[in-house]
């Protein structure tokens, strides 16, 4: 049995289970971090020491005796290849260092990007109330998503010009988060464009574009 733990308004979390969804993958989702299942406990702990979701556990890998994944971008890779979805990660070195390379960027430069602004905005967190820092995060945050339009406007649909990757999955839902907090938004067009080609996809609507920023 596969099994995705973790609060379904985390990004991480809602990435996998996008992934899985496009799979077509039946997963039991149990919402740790939400209400009584704390992050803290020995539990949890005992399955990612590092405290943080999503955690994947796939109970038929290593032959039966079962694989316990932290990171949500090694999660997706896994669950693309297990699936032998080379649509979704490709086989082929250079075209899957294309996709990894705007999945390590999401993971790192945007995800950087936008920290003070959302935490501070949208989860309200008393420690991100600097007004200064918040308009340097969405400033920051408005020209790294400038790269992504960039990208948009040669490749045309897609992050990369391979079709839809395991890179669209983690862009839509920065996408996301960046229409839906309540910053300045850059005047991005193919962005714009992106996030509603996105929304044709069921698992996108279900998993990402679903109200929860
Ligand atoms: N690099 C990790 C980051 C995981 C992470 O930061 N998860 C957040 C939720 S998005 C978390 O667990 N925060 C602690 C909490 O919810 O208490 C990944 O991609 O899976």
């Amino acid at each position: 049995m596969l099994e995705v733990l973790g609060r379904p308004n985390s990004i991480n979390v809602r990435k996998v289970l996008w992934t899985c969804a496009e799979l077509d993958l039946e997963v039991r989702h149990v919402p740790w971090g939400a209400g009584e299942l704390s992050l803290a406990s020995a539990e949890f702990r005992a399955l990612n020491p590092m405290g943080l979701v999503p955690v994947l556990r796939d109970g038929a890998a290593h032959g039966g005796r079962g694989l316990v994944l932290r990171e949500s971008h090694t999660q997706c890779r896994y669950l693309a290849a297990r699936e032998g979805r080379h649509d979704l990660l490709p086989q082929e070195a250079g075209a899957r260092a294309e996709v990894e390379q705007w999945m390590d960027w999401m993971a790192t430069e945007l995800n950087n990007a936008w920290r003070y602004a959302f935490l501070g905005l949208v989860r309200r967190s008393p420690a991100h109330q600097d007004a200064a820092a918040i308009d340097a995060s969405a400033a920051e945050w408005n020209r790294q998503m400038g790269f992504l339009e960039q990208a948009l406007q040669s490749t045309g649909a897609h992050a990369t010009a391979l079709g839809f990757t395991l890179a669209d999955i983690v862009l839509g839902l920065a996408t996301h988060r960046w229409v839906m907090t309540p910053i300045e938004h850059a005047d991005l067009p193919a962005v714009q464009a992106y996030y509603e080609r996105l929304s044709e996809r069921p698992a996108f609507l279900a998993h990402g574009r679903n109200g929860m920023p």
